[in-house]
């Protein structure tokens, strides 16, 4: 059986995930592949419930403990569904992972990206991403869609200057060849024309 890919979506808040995380589905489903959508923090029951602690506690959160309960929400997602899911054939489809870490906790809150690193090895060990797609817009653009919402969680709630480190974060993993940035401050057709244009040679015959 031929592992599954594995496809992740990254970005600030606001900044499109969700909005394109069902354009992808459908590429990827039109090409004949089954897919697995999840997200992170979450994905499966437990990991949903660490979810619920990290946007919403009322207490205070240290940030090393917010990144343990990142990775503990990872854990959960990664033993009962993703792995799973890649060896039995099936594609991943993932709204956030570990870059997430390192851009939010690593550069947004400045906990040491080496103690990060090592989390993830023995979390996921050598399983990473095959393919990013890095969404990026301005903060302002990103906070201003998102701020149409609901009630602001935890992170939400966060300064400008936060969402600013955290971005640069990103566009500093957007060096490596795994991560494909995407501009995603224009309408989202563009967008959408963009994403297929990276997704595309991912989805011939013999993927
Ligand atoms: N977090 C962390 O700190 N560390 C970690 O390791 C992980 C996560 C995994 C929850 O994530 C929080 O957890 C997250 C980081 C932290 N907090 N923040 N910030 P999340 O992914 O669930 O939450 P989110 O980033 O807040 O997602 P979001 O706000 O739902 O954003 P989005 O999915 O990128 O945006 P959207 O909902 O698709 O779009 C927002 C609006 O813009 C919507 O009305 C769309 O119709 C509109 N939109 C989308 N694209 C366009 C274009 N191109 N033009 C115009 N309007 C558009």
């Amino acid at each position: 059986m031929k592992r599954g890919r594995f496809i992740t979506v990254e970005g600030i808040e606001g900044v499109g995930k969700s909005t394109n995380i069902g354009f992808i589905r459908r590429l990827i489903e039109q090409a004949g592949f089954d897919v697995v959508v999840t997200r992170e923090p979450g994905g499966t029951p437990l990991a949903e419930q660490i979810r619920d602690i990290v946007l919403r506690t009322e207490h205070d959160l240290p940030s090393q403990t917010e990144m343990l309960l990142m990775f503990a929400a990872r854990s959960a997602n990664v033993c009962t569904q993703i792995r799973p899911a890649l060896d039995a054939g099936s594609w991943v489809l993932c709204d956030r992972f570990t870059d997430a870490t390192i851009a939010y906790q690593g550069y947004g809150r400045g906990v040491d990206i080496e103690t990060i690193m090592t989390l993830a090895q023995v979390v996921h060990g050598d399983l990473w991403p095959d393919l990013t797609l890095l969404l990026d817009t301005p903060v302002e653009t990103g906070l201003g869609r998102a701020a149409k919402r609901s009630a602001p969680d935890r992170f939400e709630s966060e300064q400008l200057e936060f969402f600013n480190r955290v971005r640069a974060g990103y566009l500093e993993l957007a060096r490596s060849e795994r991560i494909e940035l995407v501009d995603a401050s224009v309408s989202l057709e563009q967008v959408q024309q963009q994403i297929a244009a990276i997704i595309e040679p991912y989805l011939g015959p013999g993927q």
